[in-house]
This record gives structure tokens, C-alpha cells and sequence, in this order.
């Protein structure tokens, strides 16, 4: 069965020093490295968000991040201003190794509404590619790893299997924001309940 690899949001704004930095996420990169060599396919995901991005506490009159408001119809958590298309915190970790990283599909560009997951937009109402791009080359099996576990990777393994695949996110190679304690333990029994395989990376 063909497999690909998808790294989720491993850029500097979610690490250690970031803008949103998910508490230990630098420790999953050179795990990540060494596992990438098992796969013949591996893709990427960017968050890359205009400045004026509704996401941004700070683009919101006395709004605070954590808050949470409306935003073009759907629930929207306010978070730090990050991932700003350009910066050094939209950039990909230097300690990632990208050179096996065949394509980088970005998402969170239209300012009306975030995307936590690499295939769509939170509203479902666009695509980011991703999932056609997996099925034009035969990938019935996909593994996820990446930041955070309890954002970014839970929506996209959601909608991994939504589209037909055969899902495994790499617990040991993910870090949750845990904005609440327990977020990552409740996030990985969610994935579970929806079908996906929750695996360790000595499993792949
Ligand atoms: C993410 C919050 C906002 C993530 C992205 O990558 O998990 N979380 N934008
Ligand atoms: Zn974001």
C-alpha cells in the first residue's frame, strides 16, 4: 500500500521562542528526521497568514488571545498574532530536514477564516490540494505527525480519514498547545473514535 508522510506546521512560531509556541515541540524534529527516511513520499504543511488574519487576537478591538468570537459564521479561537506570511516565524524550523519534503501546501491565507487542517479550510469551503494531490499518486495511507497535536493535526487526520485514508498520526512525533490540561490526551481519543490509528513511531 503506498504511504506518505505529512510534517503539520513544523515552523518556528510553534516552537519554543515562537509567537504560539507549543511547549516541547522543538522535541519531535529530529525524530521526525530520522522517520522520514521509511517513507518515499513526504509532503508539508504551512500555516502562512496575511497580517490583517481574523485568527489574530490583536486584529480584534479589546479582544484578548483564548477569547472566542464569530468569524465569518463560524466559532473562532483568538490566538497571538503568528505564522504571518514572510516572517521568520512562518518559516520552516532550520532543524527540519526538508529535503525529502516533495511539496508544501499552505492554508490560513484568506482572512476570513482560519484552517487548521492541511486539506480545507475550517468551514470545508476550499481545498488546499492535499488530498487530490495524495489520490493522483495512488496514496491510500497517510501518517501524521507535526504541531499541535490538539489543533493542526487533530483536523487534519479528521479529514484524512473523511477522504478514504488509511490514517496514523505518530504520537511520540506530536506536541499539543494544551490551552487545557488534557487537551492531548482528548485530542488523541477523538482521533481514535473517528478511525484513526494512533501509533508510536517505533510502530511505522
Ligand atoms: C495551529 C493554532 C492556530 C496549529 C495553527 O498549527 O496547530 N494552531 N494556527
Ligand atoms: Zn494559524
Amino acid at each position: 500500500m503506498r504511504a506518505a508522510l505529512i510534517l503539520v506546521d513544523i515552523q518556528n512560531d510553534f516552537l519554543p521562542g515562537g509567537a504560539l509556541a507549543v511547549p516541547e515541540g522543538d522535541e519531535i524534529v529530529p525524530l521526525i528526521n530520522k522517520i522520514q527516511a521509511q517513507f518515499d513520499l513526504v509532503l508539508a504543511t504551512q500555516d502562512h497568514h496575511p497580517a490583517n488574519h481574523g485568527s489574530f487576537a490583536a486584529n480584534h478591538q479589546g479582544r484578548q488571545p483564548g477569547d472566542i468570537i464569530d468569524l465569518d459564521g463560524l466559532s473562532q479561537i483568538l490566538w497571538p498574532v503568528h505564522c504571518v506570511q514572510g516572517s521568520h516565524g512562518a518559516a520552516f524550523s532550520n532543524d527540519l530536514d526538508m529535503k525529502r519534503v516533495t511539496k508544501v501546501f499552505t492554508k490560513g491565507e484568506n482572512p476570513n477564516i482560519d484552517s487548521y487542517s492541511g486539506f480545507f479550510d475550517n468551514g470545508k469551503r476550499q481545498k488546499t490540494g492535499l488530498g487530490d494531490y495524495l489520490k493522483e499518486r495512488g496514496v491510500e495511507r497517510v501518517y501524521i505527525v507535526g504541531l499541535a497535536t490538539d489543533y493542526c493535526v487533530k483536523f487534519t487526520a479528521l479529514d484524512a480519514v473523511d477522504l478514504g485514508f488509511e490514517t496514523c498520526v505518530i504520537k511520540d512525533a506530536t506536541r499539543a498547545v494544551n490551552l487545557q490540561s488534557g487537551d492531548f490526551e482528548k485530542s488523541l481519543s477523538e482521533m481514535e473514535r473517528a478511525g484513526v490509528k494512533v501509533i508510536e513511531s517505533i510502530d511505522v
